[in-house]
């Protein structure tokens, strides 16, 4: 069983996020995500719309996802590599070459965005639209 695994906030779940659970499902056989909690959000200087238990909840969801835990730091990848036996580890291409430290310890893979798409932009979107 192949065992793969990757890390994000998932704030206002979309299918750019889909897509790379997708893709990174079809990697191996297992897809471990390390979910950002709220606090771990605030040192990336972001403020998730949804709640740790809410994001979970909905990645909890995906038919390509088998597992949830919580990234409270940068720092608790390679643990991770080895608790939970991960062969690949997988990110967005706006992540190339930041975790490839990590190839000490498993395969390294970054897959391409998907354009036009991100949180930032919908919560933009949405403000421009007057509540009537
Ligand atoms: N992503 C994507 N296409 C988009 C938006 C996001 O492929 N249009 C990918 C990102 O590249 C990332 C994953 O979806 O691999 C999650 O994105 P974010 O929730 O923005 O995660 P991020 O803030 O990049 O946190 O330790 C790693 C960090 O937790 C990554």
């Amino acid at each position: 069983m192949k065992r793969v695994i990757t890390y994000g906030t998932f704030d206002l779940l979309h299918y750019g996020h889909i897509n790379i659970l997708q893709r990174a499902k079809e990697l191996g056989d297992y897809l471990i995500v390390g979910l950002s909690t709220n606090e771990f959000n605030v040192s990336k200087g972001k403020e998730s719309y949804f709640s740790y238990t809410e994001r979970k909840q909905l990645l909890e969801s995906i038919r390509y996802v088998d597992l949830v835990i919580p990234e409270y730091h940068w720092d608790q990848k390679i643990n991770d590599i080895k608790e939970y036996k991960a062969d690949l580890f997988v990110m967005g291409d706006d992540w190339r070459g930041n975790f490839d430290y990590l190839k000490d310890y498993c395969d390294v893979k970054y897959l391409s965005r998907t354009p036009e798409i991100s949180t930032t932009k919908i919560k933009s979107d949405l403000n421009l639209v007057t509540i009537k």
